[in-house]
């Protein structure tokens, strides 16, 4: 017999999944548009992935295997439906991946089929998250993701030190996933690696992040790009650090690639993380840069300061101060829909159009790299628009 707490707690989880989504009105940037709720929670996890719903093997109705967070998704736009692939935290601090689609992009998201498993190729693996999901020209969709395992060189009194390293699977139908060998590169550590859609000089195209250590990445910082022959035995040779880490910057401590490009008649738009430190601890927040259509290894455009930081509620949460993305996606009337984590907590969407995300790339002032020149770029645009202020007699603004 089903518990009769079922029925309760469903009607309460179907009223969450059913609410309508609105923008958030308190907030505006021309740039995007941000959403009053969530679109994602660890509240949207269905009732039978968490507790055994059997009275009699579970008279009290308790949860069984809890969900402590839905985050970090990878997205697609696949057959109509706009669907994630959440890292989805258990209690036990194990993420899995599971799929959650939706008919509009920007509410109505459920958790669909069961957590996905593949072929078990590395008995070290402990941890998996953050995947990156790509529909690749060769007509696989692959999905890269951070395979953790416990460091095999620290001393036995160190549980902490671990590495992270590239992991691959592809699929065809979001369904069925093969295992592929981890990616391999020179460095010690990898994390936030992604594959670029199309073909480069004939061969796969990756951004990397290559890193010394687990959290700090050392020497190796900087998003790089680099090429591989064979995506079924991946190695990348060389890496080529194209987007470095730099002082007084938003991505002076680190940065990674977040979803693969997004392609616009100018260039190839990314939307990346960079990380700073304060007294707080790390705050993680995006930003935009556009490489070359010709060469997607080549930096064209590169806004300065923050395209989304922690708002409000979203800068409290599980790792607080943290706004990350790996997921986003375009339909076919060219909106494209941001689905971020705030505080490694909960998913997120923002949502604008290629023509402001390109806008917004190419036409946002770069980072003058130093206070007095900030100042005078800012003084550049007041003089700008006093100008037109005063042509305008009737303006009701007042210098
Ligand atoms: O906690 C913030 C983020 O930290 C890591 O990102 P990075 O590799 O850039 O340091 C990742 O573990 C990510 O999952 C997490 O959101």
């Amino acid at each position: 017999m089903i518990h009769n707490q079922y029925n309760k707690l469903l009607a309460q989880q179907e009223e969450l999944i059913t609410r309508p989504n609105e923008i958030n009105t308190t907030f505006y940037n021309g740039i995007y548009e941000r959403y009053r709720y969530p679109v994602l929670t660890r509240h949207h996890v269905p009732l039978h992935w968490r507790f055994d719903l059997n009275e009699q093997t579970n008279p009290f109705f308790m949860e069984r295997l809890g969900v402590n967070a839905a985050l970090n998704p990878g997205a697609i736009y696949h057959e109509g439906k706009y669907i994630l692939v959440s890292r989805t935290e258990g209690l036990d601090r194990k993420s899995f991946f599971a799929l959650a689609e939706s008919d509009n992009g920007i509410d109505q998201f459920r958790f669909i089929d069961a957590p996905l498993i593949w072929d078990d190729i590395d008995p070290d693996e402990t941890n998996m998250y953050d995947m990156r999901l790509v529909k690749h020209e060769d007509g696989w969709i692959y999905g890269i993701y951070c395979s953790e395992k416990k460091d095999p060189d620290a001393p036995p009194h160190d549980t902490s030190s671990a590495v992270a390293q590239a992991g691959l699977v592809r699929t065809r139908d979001l369904r069925t996933w093969t295992r592929l060998p981890n990616i391999a590169t020179r460095s010690p550590q990898q994390r936030n690696v992604v594959l670029h859609p199309e073909f480069v000089n004939g061969q796969y195209a990756f951004y990397t992040r290559p890193q010394d250590g687990f959290i700090s990445t050392g020497s190796g910082g900087g998003i790089a790009f680099g090429l591989c022959e064979d995506i079924t035995q991946p190695v990348i040779e060389n890496e080529t650090v194209i987007d470095e880490r730099c002082y007084h910057t938003v991505y002076e401590a680190k940065n990674g690639q977040g979803p693969a490009p997004i392609k616009t008649s100018r260039g190839w738009i990314h939307i990346a993380h960079g990380v700073r430190n304060t007294a707080a601890g790390l705050r993680y927040v995006l930003y935009t840069f556009a490489t070359s259509l010709e060469d997607p290894s080549r930096i064209i455009a590169k806004p300065g300061g923050h395209f989304i930081a922690p708002y409000d509620e979203e800068r409290v949460g599980d790792v607080s101060n943290v706004i990350f993305c790996n997921g986003a996606v375009v339909n076919e009337q060219n909106e494209v829909f941001i689905y971020y984590a705030s505080s490694d907590t909960r998913i997120h969407v923002a949502t604008t159009t290629l023509a402001r995300l390109e806008d917004y790339t190419f036409n946002t002032p770069s980072d003058p790299l130093r206070s007095l020149g900030s100042a005078a770029v800012r003084r550049e645009l007041i003089q700008r628009n006093e100008a037109l202020l005063q042509a305008q007699p009737h303006s009701s603004q007042r210098t």
